[in-house]
């Protein structure tokens, strides 16, 4: 037997085997179900990294329309031999640390989880073809500031242009950052992204799958062309895709170029939450500030004027809180 599987798996996996607990009645209680993780998604089919092999699984129906993203941690029953045609069950996804959301767009009104539990959000931009889009590059950071994620500023290309211009923009914020260029060492990328799951997001061109393709040598994901006239990527990548770094050093995640942030739900408070020098300059803000431009008695505004805040940093900070409206990523 191959392994394959066929729908009397599925009645059968339904029924723990044994039952230490009492039965209850209209719910399986999986015990026998062990933990993975989702590395991609493709058309409701899941690969899972399990004991480090991949294993193929579906959704169980319990988990109705709950969606299951990449770096979900799930439990999963049936057969993870791996083995060609096999086919395992998630049965429940684990609470999520952190989400990155896309926007909802036309012909979908909600905003959808494309990553799951990513500790680093590694927001990647070229310094030149295609040219850097700073409010792209804001968006990307609200997305992590406000769901927990620790955004780094990842610069490549600088073979084709110098980038001081676009690291002073994003220095009184305290982004950390990495520069790559084409031939270049990556042991500093790799020492950010040692340890922890990173993401990286940024338009389709930039580099995101070269830059995966050096930290891992057998990822062998697609490099695209970027368009000589109109300075877009092509899209070769379609999913997120998430690989484990060599030596057992974390896992990056690979994804196609998102061009919009799912921001829709952040209210200023959220944001000024990962700035606590700011925040605790808000104590006495008129009910309902922004702390945005223009808000009357806002803290951050006296604050700057007693010299205790850095007007550069508050800017920034503004900047961000503004970056949160009206979507136009591109
Ligand atoms: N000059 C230069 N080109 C680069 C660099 N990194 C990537 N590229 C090129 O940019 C194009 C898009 O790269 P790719 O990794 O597919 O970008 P992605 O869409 O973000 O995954 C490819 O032609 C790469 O060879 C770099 O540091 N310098
Ligand atoms: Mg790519
Ligand atoms: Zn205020």
């Amino acid at each position: 037997m191959s392994g394959r599987y066929t729908e009397h798996d599925i009645e059968h996996y339904d029924r723990p085997r044994r039952r230490t607990r009492p039965r209850t009645k209209d719910r399986p209680t999986y015990d026998d179900a062990v933990e993975a993780v989702v590395v991609t998604v493709d058309r409701g089919r899941f690969t899972l990294a399990y004991e480090g092999r991949r294993v193929m699984a579906m959704k169980s129906r319990p988990l109705g329309r709950k969606g299951v993203v990449v770096g979900d941690r799930v439990r999963v029953v049936g057969d993870m031999s791996g083995d060609d045609g096999a086919l395992a069950r998630i049965v429940e996804v684990q609470d999520r640390t952190t989400t990155l959301r896309r926007t909802a767009d036309d012909d979908d009104p909600v905003e959808r989880v494309i990553v799951a539990n990513a500790a680093q959000l590694v927001v990647v931009a070229a310094l030149a073809d295609p040219e850097p889009r700073p409010r792209l590059i804001d968006r990307a950071l609200v997305a992590a500031y406000v769901s927990g994620m620790k955004p780094i500023l990842c610069l490549t290309k600088a073979d084709l242009a110098d980038p001081e211009t676009l690291l002073a923009t994003y220095r009184s914020l305290g982004v950390p950052y990495v520069v790559t260029q084409r031939g270049g060492d990556v042991e500093l990328v790799r020492r950010v992204l040692s340890g922890t799951t990173s993401v990286l997001v940024g338009h389709s061109g930039v580099g995101k799958s070269t830059l995966v393709n050096a930290l891992v040598p057998d990822a062998q994901r697609e490099v695209g062309v970027v368009n000589a006239v109109t300075g877009r990527g092509r899209h070769t990548s379609t999913s997120a895709y998430m690989l484990a770094l060599p030596d057992d050093e974390g896992w990056i995640i690979d994804t196609p170029g998102i061009r919009s942030f799912g921001l829709a739900h952040v209210q200023p408070e959220d944001l000024i939450g990962a700035f606590p020098d700011l925040d605790e300059k808000t104590g006495e803000c008129p009910r309902g500030c922004t702390h945005g431009h223009g808000e009357p008695e806002c803290g951050l505004d006296l604050a700057m004027e007693s010299g205790t805040l850095d007007p550069e940093r508050v800017e920034s900070f503004r900047r961000l809180l503004a970056a949160r409206e009206g979507g136009g990523d591109h």
